[in-house]
């Protein structure tokens, strides 16, 4: 609670992306304190875009309790330009549930190419309650470009622990359950020569 705000205008800061956030105002004056405002919300979401990139999710099985984490994406290209992956690379957060292994990554198949894409773990510091570990998918010039109006096509990856004890996926950011086929998903990000050009980070 804000107390002994004079102005207008508040802001809130520290806030969690993704998270609704609601506000009522009350009055102060020498007579006592006004009845609370009508309740108004808001929900953070970052850093936005106006690129035309977009990132689909789905998954290949389901179980969110065993050992493997399966993730499929598609990268489309809304823009009237072609995009080369190259330049793109895209993150998949989740909290590993260990903290004596290691992750190790697979790609399974890639409509581009599946040697034309590559992994690299990194480690969100401080850790978020649903992300602490992102795999970072990259890709080699051999991947071609994405052309105006077209789309990457499957690229299917998978994710062990080197101990290859089970994961809780549920606590994920960026799984989600339900997607058994290819949807929009803004819990995946993607970064075009650097810049986000798509998703809500963590
Ligand atoms: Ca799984
Ligand atoms: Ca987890």
């Amino acid at each position: 609670m804000a107390t002994g705000v004079t102005g207008t205008t508040y802001t809130d800061t520290g806030l969690t992306n993704g998270t609704t956030y609601y506000y009522v105002v009350t009055a102060v004056n020498s007579a006592g304190e006004s009845g609370n405002s009508p309740v108004a919300s808001a929900t953070p979401a970052g850093s936005t875009t106006t690129s035309s990139l977009v990132v689909q999710y789905k998954l290949s099985n389901n179980n969110a309790d065993d050992n493997q984490i399966y993730a499929t994406f598609n990268i489309k290209n809304t823009g009237t330009t072609a995009v080369s992956l190259n330049n793109l690379k895209l993150r998949y957060y989740l909290t590993k549930d260990t903290t004596s292994a290691s992750l190790n990554y697979w790609v399974d198949y890639a409509q581009v190419g599946t040697s034309a894409v590559s992994g690299a773990f990194g480690t969100i510091s401080p850790a978020k309650t649903t992300a602490d570990t992102y795999l970072e998918l990259s890709f080699s010039s051999a991947a071609g470009s994405i052309a105006a109006g077209g789309q990457s096509g499957e690229i299917q990856v998978r994710i062990a622990k080197s101990d290859w004890s089970n994961f809780s996926e549920s606590n994920d950011y960026s799984f989600d359950g339900t997607k058994s086929s290819f949807a929009d998903w803004n819990k995946v990000t993607l970064y075009n020569s650097g810049s986000l050009a798509w998703g809500i980070e963590p």
